[in-house]
Protein backbone atom coordinates (compact mmCIF):
# COMPACT_ATOMS: atom_id res chain seq x y z
CA UNK A 1 0.00 0.00 0.00
CA UNK A 2 0.94 3.58 -0.92
CA UNK A 3 1.17 5.88 1.64
CA UNK A 4 0.86 9.42 -0.05
CA UNK A 5 0.75 11.63 3.12
CA UNK A 6 2.95 14.21 1.82
CA UNK A 7 2.29 13.82 -1.53
CA UNK A 8 5.90 13.51 -2.53
CA UNK A 9 6.15 11.75 -5.96
CA UNK A 10 3.41 12.85 -8.13
CA UNK A 11 4.57 9.27 -9.54
CA UNK A 12 2.18 7.55 -6.46
CA UNK A 13 -1.04 7.12 -6.14
CA UNK A 14 -3.82 7.49 -8.22
CA UNK A 15 -3.17 9.94 -11.58
CA UNK A 16 -5.66 12.15 -11.27
CA UNK A 17 -5.33 12.45 -7.32
CA UNK A 18 -3.95 16.22 -5.85
CA UNK A 19 -3.07 16.87 -2.22
CA UNK A 20 -1.43 19.85 -0.18
CA UNK A 21 -1.36 20.15 3.70
CA UNK A 22 -1.69 23.47 4.77
CA UNK A 23 -4.45 24.77 2.76
CA UNK A 24 -5.72 27.15 5.28
CA UNK A 25 -4.53 28.37 8.64
CA UNK A 26 -5.27 27.31 12.15
CA UNK A 27 -7.64 30.07 12.88
CA UNK A 28 -9.58 29.65 9.95
CA UNK A 29 -10.30 26.16 10.46
CA UNK A 30 -11.69 26.96 13.87
CA UNK A 31 -14.11 29.23 12.33
CA UNK A 32 -15.20 26.80 9.59
CA UNK A 33 -16.26 24.67 11.92
CA UNK A 34 -17.92 26.65 13.61
CA UNK A 35 -19.73 27.36 10.77
CA UNK A 36 -20.55 23.95 10.01
CA UNK A 37 -21.23 22.64 13.31
CA UNK A 38 -24.01 25.61 13.41
CA UNK A 39 -25.56 24.10 10.32
CA UNK A 40 -28.97 21.80 10.47
CA UNK A 41 -26.65 19.05 9.75
CA UNK A 42 -29.12 16.00 8.93
CA UNK A 43 -28.15 12.54 8.70
CA UNK A 44 -27.10 11.62 5.31
CA UNK A 45 -30.00 10.07 3.08
CA UNK A 46 -29.67 7.64 0.46
CA UNK A 47 -32.75 6.44 -0.37
CA UNK A 48 -34.21 4.19 2.57
CA UNK A 49 -30.98 4.53 4.45
CA UNK A 50 -29.90 6.18 6.89
CA UNK A 51 -25.97 7.28 7.30
CA UNK A 52 -24.09 7.86 10.54
CA UNK A 53 -22.49 10.77 9.11
CA UNK A 54 -24.55 14.55 9.25
CA UNK A 55 -24.45 16.54 5.95
CA UNK A 56 -25.43 19.66 4.77
CA UNK A 57 -25.70 20.22 1.25
CA UNK A 58 -26.11 23.84 -1.29
CA UNK A 59 -25.70 24.52 -4.66
CA UNK A 60 -27.49 20.97 -5.37
CA UNK A 61 -27.98 17.66 -3.39
CA UNK A 62 -28.47 14.37 -5.10
CA UNK A 63 -31.81 13.04 -4.26
CA UNK A 64 -31.84 8.78 -4.04
CA UNK A 65 -35.21 8.95 -4.71
CA UNK A 66 -35.56 10.12 -7.48
CA UNK A 67 -32.07 9.58 -8.78
CA UNK A 68 -31.19 12.93 -9.91
CA UNK A 69 -29.89 15.91 -8.85
CA UNK A 70 -32.41 18.47 -6.86
CA UNK A 71 -31.73 22.46 -6.32
CA UNK A 72 -30.40 22.93 -2.77
CA UNK A 73 -30.25 26.16 -0.74
CA UNK A 74 -27.40 28.86 -2.45
CA UNK A 75 -23.82 28.44 -1.60
CA UNK A 76 -23.91 30.15 1.49
CA UNK A 77 -21.91 34.05 1.57
CA UNK A 78 -18.95 32.21 4.24
CA UNK A 79 -18.18 29.35 1.95
CA UNK A 80 -17.39 31.48 -0.93
CA UNK A 81 -14.32 33.18 -0.52
CA UNK A 82 -13.00 29.55 0.71
CA UNK A 83 -14.59 28.13 -2.68
CA UNK A 84 -12.84 30.53 -4.93
CA UNK A 85 -9.52 30.09 -3.05
CA UNK A 86 -10.16 26.30 -3.80
CA UNK A 87 -11.14 26.75 -7.16
CA UNK A 88 -7.35 28.96 -7.67
CA UNK A 89 -5.49 26.09 -6.29
CA UNK A 90 -7.26 23.83 -8.53
CA UNK A 91 -6.76 25.99 -11.81
CA UNK A 92 -10.50 25.98 -12.66
CA UNK A 93 -12.38 29.23 -13.60
CA UNK A 94 -13.93 31.28 -10.68
CA UNK A 95 -17.74 30.27 -10.13
CA UNK A 96 -16.94 26.63 -11.64
CA UNK A 97 -17.68 25.02 -7.85
CA UNK A 98 -21.34 24.87 -7.76
CA UNK A 99 -21.90 22.28 -5.00
CA UNK A 100 -20.61 22.19 -2.00
CA UNK A 101 -21.29 19.41 0.95
CA UNK A 102 -20.40 19.87 5.15
CA UNK A 103 -19.99 17.02 6.26
CA UNK A 104 -19.86 15.77 9.98
CA UNK A 105 -17.95 12.69 11.13
CA UNK A 106 -18.06 11.56 14.60
CA UNK A 107 -15.22 9.31 16.19
CA UNK A 108 -15.87 5.58 14.89
CA UNK A 109 -17.56 7.04 11.78
CA UNK A 110 -16.90 6.75 8.24
CA UNK A 111 -17.80 6.69 4.64
CA UNK A 112 -18.24 3.61 2.45
CA UNK A 113 -16.69 2.83 -0.90
CA UNK A 114 -18.08 5.18 -3.45
CA UNK A 115 -17.17 6.90 -6.77
CA UNK A 116 -19.03 10.83 -6.56
CA UNK A 117 -21.92 10.82 -8.83
CA UNK A 118 -21.44 11.49 -12.92
CA UNK A 119 -23.14 14.36 -12.29
CA UNK A 120 -20.32 16.16 -11.28
CA UNK A 121 -16.59 16.82 -12.86
CA UNK A 122 -13.77 17.39 -10.44
CA UNK A 123 -14.16 16.56 -6.93
CA UNK A 124 -12.23 18.75 -3.72
CA UNK A 125 -12.10 18.42 -0.30
CA UNK A 126 -10.98 20.50 2.55
CA UNK A 127 -9.79 18.25 5.49
CA UNK A 128 -11.08 20.09 9.70
CA UNK A 129 -10.60 18.86 13.00
CA UNK A 130 -9.00 15.55 12.53
CA UNK A 131 -7.52 13.04 10.19
CA UNK A 132 -8.17 10.40 8.13
CA UNK A 133 -7.42 7.47 6.37
CA UNK A 134 -9.04 8.28 2.41
CA UNK A 135 -8.39 5.01 0.84
CA UNK A 136 -8.22 4.28 -2.93
CA UNK A 137 -9.41 0.89 -4.87
CA UNK A 138 -9.88 -0.09 -8.10
CA UNK A 139 -10.06 -3.52 -9.76
CA UNK A 140 -7.13 -4.99 -11.21
CA UNK A 141 -8.34 -8.02 -13.08
CA UNK A 142 -9.46 -10.44 -9.88
CA UNK A 143 -7.53 -8.29 -7.06
CA UNK A 144 -7.92 -4.43 -6.24
CA UNK A 145 -5.22 -2.54 -6.27
CA UNK A 146 -4.95 0.13 -3.21
CA UNK A 147 -3.13 3.54 -1.81
CA UNK A 148 -4.33 5.07 1.06
CA UNK A 149 -3.81 9.39 1.22
CA UNK A 150 -3.04 10.12 4.95
CA UNK A 151 -5.48 13.51 4.68
CA UNK A 152 -4.10 16.01 7.67
CA UNK A 153 -6.67 18.58 9.16
CA UNK A 154 -6.05 21.94 7.09
CA UNK A 155 -5.26 20.04 3.80
CA UNK A 156 -6.86 19.74 0.35
CA UNK A 157 -7.40 17.35 -1.96
CA UNK A 158 -8.73 17.08 -5.50
CA UNK A 159 -9.80 14.10 -7.53
CA UNK A 160 -10.13 13.99 -11.33
CA UNK A 161 -9.02 11.92 -14.30
CA UNK A 162 -8.79 8.10 -13.21
CA UNK A 163 -8.74 9.10 -9.19
CA UNK A 164 -11.98 10.25 -10.29
CA UNK A 165 -13.83 8.14 -12.87
CA UNK A 166 -11.55 4.55 -12.23
CA UNK A 167 -11.26 4.65 -7.96
CA UNK A 168 -13.39 4.47 -5.63
CA UNK A 169 -12.89 5.71 -2.33
CA UNK A 170 -13.91 5.83 1.56
CA UNK A 171 -12.83 6.39 5.04
CA UNK A 172 -12.52 3.91 7.63
CA UNK A 173 -14.42 4.71 11.15
CA UNK A 174 -12.06 7.97 12.44
CA UNK A 175 -10.53 8.65 15.76
CA UNK A 176 -12.14 12.14 16.58
CA UNK A 177 -14.92 14.54 15.03
CA UNK A 178 -13.58 14.96 11.43
CA UNK A 179 -15.19 17.73 9.62
CA UNK A 180 -15.46 18.28 5.49
CA UNK A 181 -15.99 20.68 2.60
CA UNK A 182 -16.40 18.91 -0.94
CA UNK A 183 -16.39 20.83 -3.66
CA UNK A 184 -17.91 20.24 -6.71
CA UNK A 185 -17.72 21.42 -10.23
CA UNK A 186 -20.45 20.26 -12.51
CA UNK A 187 -20.16 17.86 -15.89
CA UNK A 188 -21.06 19.87 -18.81
CA UNK A 189 -24.55 18.25 -20.58
O1 LIG B 1 -15.18 13.69 3.89
C1 LIG B 1 -14.57 13.63 2.83
O2 LIG B 1 -13.50 14.24 2.63
C2 LIG B 1 -15.09 12.73 1.70
C3 LIG B 1 -16.56 12.83 1.47
C4 LIG B 1 -17.05 11.95 0.35
O3 LIG B 1 -16.34 11.11 -0.19
C5 LIG B 1 -18.44 12.10 -0.10
O4 LIG B 1 -19.25 12.75 0.59
O5 LIG B 1 -18.76 11.57 -1.19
Amino acid sequence: MTQLGLFVDPQEGPDGLRYTDNFIEDAAEQALIGRIAALPLQRFQFGAFEGNRRVASFGYRYDYALQRLAKAEPIPDWVLPLAHQVETWAGLVGGSVQQVLCTEYDAGVGIGWHRDKPHFKEILGLSLGSSCKFRFRRRSGDKWERDTLEALPRSLYMMDGEARSQWEHSIPPVEARRYSITFRTMKQA
